[in-house]
């Protein structure tokens, strides 16, 4: 290989040791950030688009999802009548009478409820209600559930606003694309977390040190019933549950309720319900979001085929869809079938109907909707706070899963028909220039803590050793697809510059502006430079990159999530930290988003 860089640079020694310590120009040019949000400022450059309530796909036709409250009320009527008609059988009434609820199953259990599960019981309740409401506004950013690998508008099961505008998906002029962030929606601040929209970047510190400590919670919970003999409780020992929860459901529609044995024995339905809430569901929540991350994906190839990240998200949805009925309808039993002498089960952890029960309920009630009511107000005026606190509380754990080797790429046939496009054009004439010479005139500037700063044309970049991958991008806001990259390998680079041990970080710099002004960058660990997925692409799908996607140069990082994939790059630096970069956070959108600069999830 010819040495790139040789002639565009004088390379003496002297020379070098001077550039090596010299900050690169562009550091100049990045903007500070404020810690707080001003909703107003927000708005004008993302004005609001309020969020539909969701509506569904069958076949070609698409409902209000809030059909099914009139729909359920005719059928539980319908349901009740029927229930009530059957019960004067005597073949039922025999069946009632022989599985009554109760039974072998689940033998007495006399431990009663102990102080550990029932405040396990209620930090339950608290975690998941945050992790709900941030929840669904991760899916208002990208406010469409599909299967399909590549979300291809269009293909979508579930939507909180309409299509795609059709004349906005052909991506030409790049002007005219329909972006990710075009897509977003805009939630109720008392739903969302925080609501407004675009505010990924905070719901997801709140779900995921939600989930964490959710997390924390249920191993607690599961290590306590399985040394208490409490799982007795939950989980059936013979297949006489079913007949039982047959009755059960039987006995409910028809309004002739069975006898509450909850001190010690819940009724088959119960077992059921519980055993899948404890079980099946919040496991699934676990693995589901986990499947979602751009790291676990690239380390099992599930950029393509039947559990793809989309599918992944769906089911991830569908069970957030079980928690939220699980809870409404928990709640009503509760209530319906004895609300004291229950309350007191879960609360003061004795069997009566002492009006303590419930006071104790709704002190703890007042407590979730007070932090409920308080969420939004205190996240959107101390939103560095959230950051800050998250990264504390789940940094760590998400920086576990860089471990984790990205090295999944695809067959041909797995690249997406459609890629969304995101992120804000570049605007500057030194761009346009450039463009419009077809890039002859580029150069690409990587200089910092290396011994041998560079200085390559694109025709130099293009005599480097070339790499092909076909791999998959995920970007923060739900959307994934599957692209054939061609460039050179980051490796390369890092062995042509030589960074200086004090070296750790590798920040990227692009032509393009972010949405607040001052350059878009981002920096991503020197180990991750060196990955053998990782490389300097001009190349898509087997053509020269364009415009919207990145020309003439943009970064694959096959570990992390898209924004960290500078588009439109024109300098690269190796620096021992960031914190002197802009607001200090590791890059743009860490900087004015509220990002963490470590996403593997
Ligand atoms: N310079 C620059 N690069 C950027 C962005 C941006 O706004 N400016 N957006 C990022 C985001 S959020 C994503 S998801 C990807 C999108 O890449 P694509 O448009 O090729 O799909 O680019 C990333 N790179
Ligand atoms: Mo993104």
């Amino acid at each position: 290989m010819d040495q790139p860089g040789e002639g565009a640079r004088p390379d003496s020694g002297r020379e070098t040791a001077r550039a090596a310590s010299a900050p690169d120009p562009l550091e100049a040019e990045l903007s500070p950030a404020e810690d707080r949000i001003v909703v107003t400022e927000w708005s004008r450059r993302i004005p609001p688009i309020m969020a539909w309530v969701p509506h569904m796909r069958i076949g070609k036709r698409w409902f209000n999802i809030l059909w099914l409250l009139p729909i359920g009320v005719v059928l539980l009527i319908a349901g009740i009548a029927v229930a009530q008609q059957l019960r004067t059988y005597p073949a039922v009434q025999q069946f009632i009478h022989t599985y009554p609820g109760q039974g072998s199953f689940q033998p007495p259990v006399t431990l009663g409820f102990p102080l550990w599960l029932r405040i396990l019981h209620f930090l339950n309740l608290l975690f998941i209600a945050f992790i709900i409401r941030a929840g669904i506004q991760i899916l208002a950013d990208h406010p469409r559930l599909q299967v399909d690998a590549g979300s291809t508008p269009g293909r979508e099961w579930l939507r909180l606003r309409g299509p795609v505008p059709p004349d906005r998906m052909k991506q030409e002029p790049p002007e005219r694309a329909w972006t990710a962030k075009d897509d977003a929606v805009t939630l109720p601040r008392w739903l969302g977390l925080p609501g407004i929209r675009h505010s990924i970047g905070l719901a997801r510190w709140w779900h995921f040190s939600c989930d964490l400590l959710w997390l924390v919670n249920g191993v607690a919970f599961y290590v306590l019933l399985f040394t208490t003999g409490q799982w007795a409780r939950l989980v059936p020992r013979n297949w006489d549950v079913i007949p039982n929860a047959a009755s059960t459901a039987l006995q409910y529609l028809s309004l002739d309720f069975p006898t509450n044995e909850g001190w010690t024995q819940y009724n088959g339905m119960q077992i059921l319900v519980y055993f899948l809430a404890v079980f099946i569901a919040a496991p699934l929540a676990f693995i589901t979001g986990l499947l979602q991350a751009p790291a676990i994906a690239a380390r099992f190839g599930l950029g393509w085929g039947r559990i793809n990240r989309q599918v992944a998200r769906c089911v991830h949805f569908a069970v957030l869809t079980f928690f939220v009925l699980f809870i409404l309808v928990h709640t009503v039993m509760v209530y319906i079938t004895g609300l004291l002498v229950n309350l007191n089960h879960i609360t003061t952890g004795m069997n009566t109907a002492a009006w303590a029960g419930l006071w104790l309920y709704v002190i703890w009630m007042v407590i979730v909707v007070a932090l409920w009511w308080a969420a939004s107000p205190l996240t959107l005026r101390y939103p560095r706070v959230v950051q800050k606190t998250g990264r504390l509380l789940v940094g760590w754990a998400k920086g576990l899963l860089e471990w984790r080797d990205a090295r999944a790429t695809y067959p041909e046939r797995a690249v997406s028909s459609f890629f969304w496009p995101n992120g804000t054009l570049p605007t500057s004439q030194v761009y346009a220039t450039l463009r419009d010479n077809g890039f002859r005139d580029y150069t690409l500037r990587v200089d910092g803590l290396v011994e041998h700063p560079v200085v390559l044309s694109y025709d130099q970049l293009k005599a480097m050793p070339r790499q092909e991958q076909i791999t998959q991008h995920y970007c923060i806001q739900g959307w994934s697809g599957v692209a054939k990259w061609g460039g050179v390998p980051m490796r390369d680079i890092v062995a042509l510059v030589r960074p200086s041990p004090q070296a750790r970080w590798v920040v990227f710099y692009s032509f393009a502006a972010g949405t607040e002004g001052g350059r878009y960058y981002d920096a991503h660990k020197i180990e991750h430079m060196r990955h053998h997925l990782t490389i300097l692409a001009y190349e898509m799908n087997g053509e020269p990159l364009n415009v919207l996607h990145g020309a003439p140069l943009r970064l694959r990082n096959e570990l992390e999530l898209g924004f960290k994939m500078v588009k439109w790059i024109e300098a690269i630096e190796f620096v021992e930290s960031f914190e002197h970069l802009g607001a200090g956070q590791g890059g743009y959108n860490e900087d004015h988003e509220f990002y963490g600069y470590r996403m593997p999830i």
